[in-house]
């Protein structure tokens, strides 16, 4: 046994057995770790062997962080060798790499570190988890073995709305490095010359700066996977394929090796199975297959989820398309978590095993909310089952790696992945220094409240006071606390500037948020205690501060989403405020006349009315003639058997000003284009599009305007429906009984 062999004999043993083991937050989680007692102090010089040999990317990255550590002389200093299965160096360690590609062994000892990968991409990993390790207030000894639970882990930036910047997707390889993701694709989809002139080369500008992102994104050992999406007008001939191979032939010229063709959210022509197959065949033939260091391609279906799924779109493809081909899949339906039957059901109709996009936390179908919960709800046992796993994330890069840590987490090590864990991991990592504030903002951007997608996230705003519970004391204790922290935020000159930029109108929306719930929380103990000088004061302030955080838009936004408004406790603080003002301000106005020119202007009395335009009443249609159930109609006659039907709560809606009309029935809300929704709730989308301003004729009738971000046009009668329009139909409000 030579002296290396003593040593880590020695170090396994104590690590095994070692009673006081303090173990370091490593992230992702590695598969098989021990730990022992302290290795050796920080500044303990370090002698490097086999670096000549090591992958040059990993040596490179060990060389930039020990700076200053690194002696060109053994004795006195702890001995690094470093290498991949079959190098000289660690030799005597080939036992321990584990067989997985990317796997590493890494052991850290008093005198002696060994990182041995199976490969470069391992051995790179390999001192990553050794920087993570020397990295914490005290070097301890270790014994790892590591390899990823899922082959392909990563993010597709393939979201609408402004693409990440230059900058942002520099700092997201760094940060995949850092945590063991491995592959990126790029599908913006307001890149014009991924999808809109797909046939078109970058401008020299566009293609440098690419070639830039591929060299770092392959430093950092991700691989850079560019996407064409050609289905908008593809035509189904040679001309266009031998397009899609020119296109992808130029981004072989910028230095990409692994590339992917999109087929998401079109229809006609482009949308045909077979013909996509062929295309995906032609291109392996004529592209990929003609270069020994391209990948096999992925592409991304027109049937991507089950719910849009039919016919024999899916087994088509399994079929025709050459089965090396990588084919993307959101779940269930287009914004979904992954389970193990889903993954099941998706590899039987493809015959192979389906690349999972996964929906989230990407918000452009929700701009106003920030999603940064936990990451929970994929299954922990389908890593057998996928041939990638990659997260489709906000257009927010730096807010995005609260879950992309996770994402990472869970791809790499599945089986132990904790979510809860993750998240608080994370967020001490992104933002150490103001981890509080952070956390408390993040609890307060979780859910994506009702859209058409379905997700809800559960567990928003858990310190909130609840109902019934609290005392207006502990209410004000929430806000008060909540101004502060975001106050907190808003001030943090230390950590990550760019997530501060990111966040910022979010946190002043928070702060405005805490602000207005402490007024409000005041105004309800004023009315409690009958003091109207003070309630209306408080209810003027309020009113300011509202109108100050309306004002707030995230960013402007340049592709093809609208501004976002900051929505933040969208799902429990917001309408808590909403309900307590709405209510204390009724409960006001039915005791006191003093100062009520400041509420809006109450065109008519809240109440139960009949909304009646020439003659004939607005009807619930559910159990009348309408065919769809979704539509109001007019009625000549006077409803006998069920007089509610055509009864209307007719309310103002104290924050906006406007009213909110529902049926007496079955409390259906009308909305901007005089139909219900489906359910009894406001537009998902936004609230506001069921408010209407409500506006007196001369002869005492009412037109009725949209309000908020739904337009400006007025409810007209055509025919016995409603429909949105320049010109409002004068309608009679006449209260009931
Ligand atoms: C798009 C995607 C978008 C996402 C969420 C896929 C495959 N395509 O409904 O670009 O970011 O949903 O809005 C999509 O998911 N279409």
């Amino acid at each position: 046994m030579n002296r290396t062999h003593i040593l880590a004999a020695a170090l396994c043993a104590m690590a095994l057995t070692g009673a006081h083991a303090q173990q370091p937050v490593l992230s992702p989680q590695p598969q098989q770790a021990t730990w022992g007692e302290m290795a050796f102090a920080h500044d303990t010089p370090i002698y490097m062997e086999g670096a000549g040999h090591a992958d040059p990317d990993a040596v490179a990255l060990l060389r930039g962080r020990l700076d200053g550590r690194l002696t060109p002389m053994p004795q006195g200093a702890v001995r690094l060798v470093i290498g991949e299965a079959g190098d000289k160096a660690v030799k005597a360690y080939r036992k321990h790499i584990p067989a997985q590609a990317e796997g590493y062994y890494l052991s850290i000892g008093p005198g002696l570190v060994v990182i041995a990968g199976r490969d470069g991409a391992g051995t790179y990993y390999g001192v990553r988890t050794f920087l993570q390790a020397w990295e914490q207030q005290r070097v301890m000894q270790c014994a790892i073995e590591d390899w990823p639970s899922v082959a392909c882990r990563g993010v597709i930036e393939g979201f609408y709305g402004n693409p990440w910047s230059h900058q942002d997707r520099l700092r997201q390889f760094d940060f995949y490095g850092q945590n063991k993701l491995n592959t990126y694709v790029y599908g913006p989809k307001d890149d014009p010359y991924h999808r809109a002139h797909w046939r078109a080369p970058y401008p020299q500008e566009g293609a440098g700066r690419l070639a830039e992102l591929v060299r770092e994104a392959h430093r950092h050992k991700v691989q850079f996977v560019w996407a064409v999406h050609p289905g908008g007008d593809i035509q189904w001939n040679l001309q266009d394929s031998m397009a899609v191979c020119r296109k992808l032939e130029w981004m072989y010229g910028l230095g990409v090796r692994s590339f992917a063709i999109f087929f998401d959210d079109i229809w006609g022509e482009g949308s045909k199975a077979d013909k996509q197959a062929g295309l995906l065949n032609y291109v392996t033939d004529n592209f990929v297959r003609k270069h020994r260091d391209v990948m096999p391609l992925i592409m991304c279906p027109t049937q991507y989820n089950k719910a849009w799924s039919g016919g024999d779109y899916l087994s088509t493809l399994g079929t025709r398309m050459y089965p090396e081909v990588r084919v993307m899949w959101t779940g269930n339906s287009v914004v979904d978590m992954i389970e193990r039957d889903d993954m099941e059901w998706i590899n039987r109709q493809l015959g192979r095993k389906a690349f999972v996009w996964l929906n989230y936390p990407v918000n452009d179908y929700c701009q106003s909310r920030m999603l940064m919960g936990k990451t929970y709800g994929n299954g922990l046992d389908i890593a057998p089952l996928v041939s990638g796993f990659c997260s489709n994330p906000m257009e927010y890069a730096e807010a995005s790696k609260v879950s992309l840590y996770s994402i990472a987490d869970y791809t790499w090590n599945m089986p132990r992945y904790d979510a809860v864990r993750s998240w608080h991991q994370a967020l001490g990592t992104l933002m150490p220094t103001v981890q509080e504030p952070f956390r408390w903002f993040c609890e307060n951007n979780i859910d994506l409240g009702r859209t058409g997608h379905g997700l809800r996230r559960e567990g928003e705003s858990p310190r909130f006071p609840q109902d019934g519970k609290a005392s207006w004391a502990d209410y004000e204790q929430f806000f008060r606390q909540q101004a502060a922290e975001a106050a907190l935020l808003l001030a943090d000159s230390v950590n990550s500037p760019e997530m501060l930029a990111e966040i910022g109108p979010w946190a002043e929306s928070m702060r405005l948020q805490g602000l207005r719930g402490l007024a409000v929380t005041r105004l309800a103990q004023a009315q409690e205690a009958g003091d109207s000088v003070l309630f209306i004061g408080l209810y003027r302030a309020q009113q300011a501060i509202e109108q100050a955080r309306k004002a707030i838009v995230s960013r402007n936004w340049e592709g093809s989403v609208v501004k976002a408004k900051p929505v933040v406790g969208g799902t429990v603080i917001a309408p808590w405020i909403d309900r307590t003002l709405a209510s204390s301000v009724k409960a006001y106005k039915r005791q006191h006349t003093y100062g009520r020119e400041f509420f809006p202007r109450q065109a008519i009395e809240d109440g139960q009315y009949t909304i009646m335009a020439g003659g004939r009443y607005l009807t619930d249609a559910q159990a009348a003639t309408d065919r769809t159930g979704d539509h109001p109609v007019l009625q000549a006659t006077r409803d006998s058997i069920n007089p509610q039907r055509q009864q209307w709560n007719v309310e103002l809606d104290i924050t906006t000003g406007r009213y909110k009309i529902s049926n007496a029935q079955d409390g259906r809300y009308v909305n901007e284009n005089g139909s219900f929704w489906a359910s009894k709730t406001l537009n998902p989308y936004d609230p506001e599009w069921h408010t209407f301003v409500l506006t007196r004729q001369a002869d005492g009738s009412c037109t009725i305007q949209c309000g908020g971000r739904a337009g400006k046009g007025f409810w007209q009668v055509e025919g016995d429906r409603l429909r949105n329009a320049a010109q409002g139909t004068p309608f009679r409000l006449e209260p009931v009984r």
